[in-house]
C-alpha cells in the first residue's frame, strides 16, 4: 500500500474481500503517488469521495468548483493533503438540460447500464420512459427497464409487454425491490467493476432498490418514503445524488426522482430508441417524407398495417422535434449540432 497519512485504512465493514478495495483502486494508485478515489457526493463547496475503505473530504484546488464534478467520476488525490489533483477522462457521462439557459446537469459519470425505474401502478408512462432511454441511449450507456412493486398487482403482464416494446432488444425485469431476490435479478448488470444508476420518477424504489443493492455497513440506510394513494406519486424523498459500493465490487447511483426530463442533444439516442421507425423511413418514396400525407409512405402504411402504433409514431414526433429546437437552443450560432440533428432526422 502507498497510501500514507492522510487517508484512513479502515476495512469497510460487510464488504471486505468481497467488495475488493485492492483491485477496485490500487492498480492506480502507483500513479505519481497518487490515490485514486471515486466521488461518492458532490456538495457546494466539498467533495465526499469513497477510498475503497470508506469515504474521505476531498479539498480542491485554487479555482475550481464542485459543479465542474458529477458523481461517479474517477479522481486522482494527493494522500498527503487529501486535495484533488485531477478528474480521470468519463467513459460515460448522463446529463440533462435543464429549465431556460442555465447548465446542463450533471447526472453521473462513469456508468454501465441505466436502470430506469418504474412501477407497475400510474407511475408507468411510455412516453416518460422514452425519454429515459433516449438519455441513457445518446450517453452510450445500456438502459434496463426495472418494473417495481409487481407485488401490488394481480397480473404483470400487461406493463412488461408494454415496456419490452419500448426499444429494440430492451432488457425489462420484474421486482419486488422489498426483498432480496431483487437482487438476484439484477445482479447480472451488477457485477465487479460495473457501474449502474437508479433514474426514474419520486416513489418507483430506487432507494428501496439501493438499500437491497447496497445495504449500508454503518446501518444507515438511504430513507426511502411512502407515495400518494390518489395518484401514485413520491415525495421527492431523495434530495441528491449519491454513489455507494455493492457487495461483489460493482456501484450503484441513486438519484433524487425526476419532476421532468427535457431532450436536447439527443438525436442519436432517438435513433436508438425509434430503430424500427428509421428502419421503415428508409422505405418510403421520397426522402425528405415526414411521414403524415406523402404517397408511397412505409411509415403510414406500416400503422395501417397494423405493424406501428400510431401513438408510438406521435412520441417519435413530439421527441425529435422537442430535441431539435432544444438542441438548436444551446448549441448557438457557431456549434455544428443543428446540422447533426438534421442529418440524423428522418
Ligand atoms: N410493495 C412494494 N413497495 C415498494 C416497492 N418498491 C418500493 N416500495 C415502496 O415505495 C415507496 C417509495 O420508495 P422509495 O425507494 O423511497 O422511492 P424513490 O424512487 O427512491 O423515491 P424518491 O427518492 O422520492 O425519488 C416506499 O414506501 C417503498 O417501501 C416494491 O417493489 N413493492
Ligand atoms: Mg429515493
Ligand atoms: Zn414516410
Amino acid at each position: 500500500m502507498k497510501y500514507r497519512k492522510g487517508l484512513r485504512l479502515v476495512m469497510r465493514r460487510g464488504y471486505g474481500a468481497a467488495h475488493d478495495p485492492l483491485k477496485a483502486f490500487c492498480s492506480d494508485i502507483t500513479e505519481a503517488g497518487l490515490a485514486k478515489m471515486r466521488i461518492a457526493t458532490i456538495h457546494r463547496s466539498r467533495l465526499i469521495a469513497e477510498t475503497g475503505f470508506g469515504t474521505e473530504r476531498v479539498g480542491l484546488p485554487e479555482g475550481v468548483a464542485t459543479t465542474a464534478f458529477a458523481v461517479g467520476d474517477w479522481v486522482l488525490v494527493d494522500p498527503a493533503t487529501l486535495v484533488l489533483v485531477r478528474r480521470l477522462e468519463r467513459n460515460t457521462l448522463l446529463e440533462r438540460r435543464t429549465e431556460g439557459d442555465r447548465p446542463r446537469q450533471l447526472i453521473a459519470a462513469n456508468v454501465d447500464t441505466v436502470f430506469i425505474v418504474t412501477s407497475c401502478n400510474d407511475d408507468f408512462n411510455p412516453a416518460r420512459l422514452e425519454r429515459y432511454l433516449a438519455l441513457a441511449n445518446e450517453a452510450g450507456t445500456v438502459p434496463v427497464i426495472v418494473l417495481t412493486k409487481i407485488d401490488t398487482v394481480p397480473d404483470t403482464a400487461p406493463y412488461l409487454q408494454q415496456a419490452k416494446k419500448l426499444q429494440l432488444d430492451l432488457d425489462v425485469v420484474l421486482v419486488n425491490a422489498t426483498t432480496a431476490e431483487a437482487v438476484k435479478v439484477l445482479a447480472p448488470w451488477c457485477g465487479e467493476g460495473r457501474t449502474v444508476a437508479l433514474v426514474g420518477s419520486s416513489g418507483v424504489g430506487k432507494s428501496t432498490l439501493l438499500n437491497i443493492l447496497s445495504p449500508s455497513s454503518s446501518g444507515e440506510a438511504q430513507p426511502t418514503g411512502p407515495i400518494r394513494a390518489s395518484d401514485d406519486k413520491g415525495r421527492h424523498t431523495t434530495t441528491s445524488r449519491s454513489l455507494h459500493p455493492v457487495v461483489g465490487g460493482g456501484w450503484v447511483i441513486d438519484t433524487p426522482g425526476m419532476r421532468t426530463l427535457q431532450v436536447s442533444d439527443v438525436s442519436s439516442g432517438l435513433d436508438v430508441l425509434f430503430a424500427e421507425i428509421v428502419e421503415l423511413a428508409h422505405g418510403c418514396r421520397f426522402r425528405d417524407c415526414t411521414h403524415s400525407v406523402e404517397p408511397g409512405c412505409a411509415v403510414q402504411a406500416a400503422i395501417g398495417e397494423g405493424t406501428l402504433d400510431r401513438e408510438r409514431l406521435d412520441r417519435w414526433r413530439k421527441l425529435s422535434n422537442e430535441n431539435l429546437a432544444n438542441t438548436r437552443q444551446s448549441s448557438g450560432p457557431r456549434k455544428d449540432k443543428t446540422s447533426k440533428v438534421r442529418r440524423n432526422r428522418l
